[in-house]
């Protein structure tokens, strides 16, 4: 019988793809743990536009955040204003409206957004254009 020499090549070869596979679940959990869907990334739409709003720290306290918003084309809105307004509707609270300032086309920033206390949190985005203003409400879980 000769099963020596027979063994000892499969062995390291189920010992490399034990490791090869080892690296492949490391790595798709490294990444699934930083990318992923954030949450702090909310999408919605209007009639005319389609509306991305990227918030800098969706937790307790004040943040900054962007809004991208492009119209029925695809093209960069033209907007003359947007506010953003936080609302805890299940407790009947608000903070104050923070008026956006244009960033780029299509983008508009807003700072000293006041989130005041855990929870889920609504942003009442309005978007002022010559043609009217339009508004949609997006959905922001905020952590402690
Ligand atoms: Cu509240």
């Amino acid at each position: 019988m000769t099963t020596l020499p027979r063994t000892a090549r499969p062995r390291a070869t189920v010992m490399l793809i034990a490791v090869v596979v080892a690296v492949v679940i490391l790595a798709v959990v490294l990444l699934s743990s930083r990318g992923g869907t954030p949450t702090n990334v909310l999408t919605g739409r209007t009639a005319g536009y389609r509306v991305t709003v990227s918030v800098d720290d969706p937790r307790v306290g004040t943040t900054a955040l962007t809004v991208t918003a492009t119209d029925g084309h695809g093209a960069p809105a033209r907007l003359s204003a947007v506010t953003i307004t936080p609302i805890m509707p299940t407790m009947g609270h608000a903070t104050g409206v923070v008026t956006a300032t244009a960033a780029g086309p299509g983008r508009y920033r807003a700072t000293g957004v006041e989130l005041s206390m855990a929870g889920q949190w609504e942003l009442d985005v309005g978007l002022r254009a010559a043609s009217g203003t339009e508004q949609v409400v997006l959905a922001l879980p905020v952590t402690g």
